[in-house]
């Protein structure tokens, strides 16, 4: 049945984390009646659900929050160049508190359907608790990566110890002291859980499926001289988020790799790595996108690397990536993650060479035998770009289920609407950088900004309803698979283009013309009187 409709606003925004209270803050100031929904009981998205040992950023905490108000950025101190877990949570408690912005925003909430109303052009939803609202906007906030993924490993119920999903850490923590601990995946967060547990507990099993690249993290604690400089250069760092490929503060080395001799090559691939930083994926070499020749020697500079830090050599080529080029891949920054498995109570199981059978009451099962376990961490990602939404039984013009239309053709224009789902945008959604491959923050603010920009437009012009034509639609997705089909991110299998899940359609989730294409394509729609979008 569809949903009724209830106390009305002029805008719902799904989400409190770092797009959504921004959404919030920004349509306030246009003088719109707003709320935001959040399941959880605090802001913060996903740092609040991320509270799993070593949750942190990879992202400079420079770069890593938001550009709107300049009180905000002279009265918060970073105290580390990469934030962990609770003190990005604190930085969004910090902005919730400081722009009073809890008071439209409803926790313990999470929204099960959200149903377009033909006759009155506005978006009913309903709550899990019942409670419906309905609004003329709906924004989703959801965040990329927000709905855990559990595979479905046989015999899943029937194991005795605790079984956990890094996303879903209990708050109270767990004591892991002396336990005998099993973590399946290695990506980000499997790495970053694995180095942070390794000395407390009494034995590890780390099941790994692909080997993952990873550079060292050089993290530091700032000092006020630290924090003054990086203030000083506020200016130049807002421009650069906007001007670089990913978002990031730095622009790509301004060579072509082919065009430097070898041993420049290697010169300046050691500087890029000693930064201790993602520059070496972001801003270095961009050829490690499309050109299999480069891609290929990079990566075995960083193989190399690798290797020289484990001490077994058949543990170092399980750990070594050989079937897919560094970067084409999510590069995790890691402290001392690989000498991990030089530890006597650590053990890499290659589930390509043993595949998990079951889980059982005592442990899980290999092909190779039963391991035991009084723990098993499941740090094996999510359903990204999508699963936020499609969690949600949205439906648009006639009817039409989102979910259902999603499950073999995801279609977006931009990322930020959907044809057939009027005055619905979603932040993070696929085909836009803020899928995956931009820096977070900068991509989530610029499509706050758009979002906030066309609801004023609307206003101004006396319209109410917008959006995209089913033409407009299909040359932005013609535009982005030609983009994605030539480069190798596209045909390595991963989160990025939908590999980490059985049956997902396999579609490369980002844009990946770089920030500042995406960011002039969208400019050129508002310039245009959102040209190519049906106006009501
Ligand atoms: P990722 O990057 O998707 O990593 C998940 C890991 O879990 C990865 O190693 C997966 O192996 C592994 N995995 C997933 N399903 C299975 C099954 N069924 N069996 C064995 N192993 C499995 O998620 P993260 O949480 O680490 O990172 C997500 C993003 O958060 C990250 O990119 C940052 O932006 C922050 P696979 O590689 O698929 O073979």
């Amino acid at each position: 049945a569809s949903v009724q409709a209830g106390e009305t606003l002029d805008a719902l925004i799904i989400g409190a984390g770092f797009t959504g209270l921004y959404q919030l803050w920004s349509l306030r100031k246009l003088g719109l009646k707003v709320q935001v929904l959040e399941t959880a009981p605090d802001v913060g998205g996903t740092w609040y659900w991320n509270c799993y040992p070593g949750a942190r950023t990879d992202s400079p905490s420079n770069i890593y929050q938001y550009w709107f108000s300049d009180d905000l950025l002279d009265e918060w101190n970073w105290n580390e160049r990469y934030a962990g877990r609770a003190e990005s949570h604190a930085y969004f408690r910090h902005v919730a508190d400081r722009f009073e912005l809890r008071k439209d925003i409803r926790f313990n909430t999470r929204v099960d359907a959200a149903h377009w109303d033909e006759a009155t052009s506005r978006w009913n939803l309903r709550t899990q608790d019942g409670t419906t609202l309905s609004a003329r906007f709906l924004i989703t906030a959801l965040g990329p990566l927000s709905a855990p993924l559990v595979p479905p490993f046989k015999g899943h119920e029937t194991f005795k110890g605790q079984l956990v999903h890094t996303a879903r850490w209990p708050r109270e923590g767990i004591d892991l002291k002396g336990k005998r601990v099993g973590v399946i995946g290695t990506g980000a967060t499997g790495i970053q859980v694995i180095q942070s547990i390794a000395a407390e507990v009494s034995h590890l099993t780390v099941f790994q499926r692909t080997a993952n690249y990873a550079v060292p993290m050089h993290n530091k604690r700032y000092t006020d001289a630290d924090r003054a400089a990086i203030r000083a250069r506020y200016p130049e760092t807002r421009e650069a988020i906007w001007t670089t490929f990913v978002g990031f503060d730095e622009p790509s080395v301004p060579h072509a790799y082919f065009d430097l001799p070898p041993a420049e090559r290697r010169a300046t691939l050691e500087k890029l790595w000693a930064d201790g930083s993602l520059k070496i994926w972001v801003a270095g070499f961009m050829e490690i996108f499309f050109d299999l020749a480069a891609s290929q020697e990079i990566s075995e500079f960083v193989r190399e690397k690798i290797r020289a830090r484990i001490h077994d050599s058949k543990v170092a080529a399980k750990l070594v990536p050989q079937d897919h080029g560094f970067g084409t891949r999510r590069v995790p920054l890691e402290n001392g993650y690989f000498e991990i498995y030089n530890r006597d109570n650590v053990s890499l199981v290659d589930l390509h060479e043993a595949p998990i059978e079951c889980f059982t009451p005592k442990g899980i099962r290999t092909s190779a035998g039963e391991i035991e376990l009084d723990v098993i961490i499941l740090a094996t990602g999510f359903d990204a770009g999508t699963g936020g939404l499609t969690a949600i039984d949205i439906r648009g013009r006639d009817g039409v289920s989102l979910r259902q239309q999603w499950k073999s053709d995801v279609r977006t224009t931009m990322g930020l609407q959907i044809h057939g789902y009027p005055n619905l945008f979603t932040t993070s959604a696929p085909y836009a950088p803020a899928a995956a491959f931009c820096n977070a923050p900068t991509c989530l603010q610029h499509q706050v900004q758009w979002i906030t920009d066309c609801i004023a437009y609307l206003g101004k012009h006396g319209r109410t309803v917008i959006e995209p034509s089913a033409d407009t639609e299909s040359a932005w997705l013609a535009h982005h698979d030609e983009l994605a089909g030539a480069t190798l991110v596209a045909k390595t299998r991963s989160w990025y283009t939908g590999g980490n899940i059985e049956g997902k359609p396999n579609r490369l989730l980002s844009y990946i013309g770089g920030v500042p294409a995406y960011r002039e394509a969208c400019e050129k729609v508002k310039e245009k009187d959102y040209e190519g979008f049906e106006l009501a």
